[in-house]
């Protein structure tokens, strides 16, 4: 495996332990929701059930695989076995890369401004020069905006394990 995708698993864990008790729980989730929806400046309330119901599948997902001792709770040991078989979150991934995108782009013009992007990133968790960096790789065109395509394509190479040189790096370099 990449260790630029060990690195992501890791940053992944700790920003998905929303309530920071340690391991993976459904709370987490429910927390991400209400904030990146909170965050979802223009949205109306069919793409916020869509966001609130992606994290709440992603959820369930990372429980039906990972929670390998059953006790409805994940630790980072178990959740780092997602990187054997991500076959089997691919589903699950895009659907939230395609909700989180669609609520950056509440008009529909297929073009996603800086602004939204950064409020909706922090929401989920990430810090504010990572969040620029990648906005920035993701090659803004001349109004500082980028395509839904590119950012939805850009969030399921983040969980990939077998990428590497990816704009997602950008998250996860001045973090650690
Ligand atoms: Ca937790
Ligand atoms: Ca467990």
């Amino acid at each position: 495996m990449r260790t630029e995708a060990i690195d992501r698993v890791t940053l992944v864990f700790t920003l998905f332990d929303a309530n920071g008790n340690g391991h993976l729980d459904p709370e987490d989730f429910e927390l991400m929701a209400s904030r990146v929806t909170a965050a979802a400046e223009g949205s109306g309330e069919g793409a916020r059930a869509r966001m609130a119901a992606a994290f709440q599948r992603y959820w369930e997902t990372l429980e039906a695989e990972l929670d390998a001792d059953g006790d409805g709770r994940i630790t980072l040991e178990e959740y780092r076995a997602c990187v054997l078989a991500p076959e089997r979150f691919a589903g699950t991934v895009r659907e939230f890369a395609e909700a989180l995108a669609a609520l950056g782009d509440p008009d529909g013009d297929g073009a996603i401004e800086r602004p939204l992007f950064t409020a909706l990133m922090r929401a989920i968790g990430f810090a504010g020069p990572n969040i620029d960096a990648l906005f920035d790789a993701f090659g803004p065109d001349a109004e500082d905006r980028i395509a839904v395509a590119t950012w939805v394509a850009g969030i399921e190479d983040f969980y990939a394990p077998d990428k590497a040189g990816i704009p997602g790096d950008h998250l996860v370099s001045a973090v650690v």
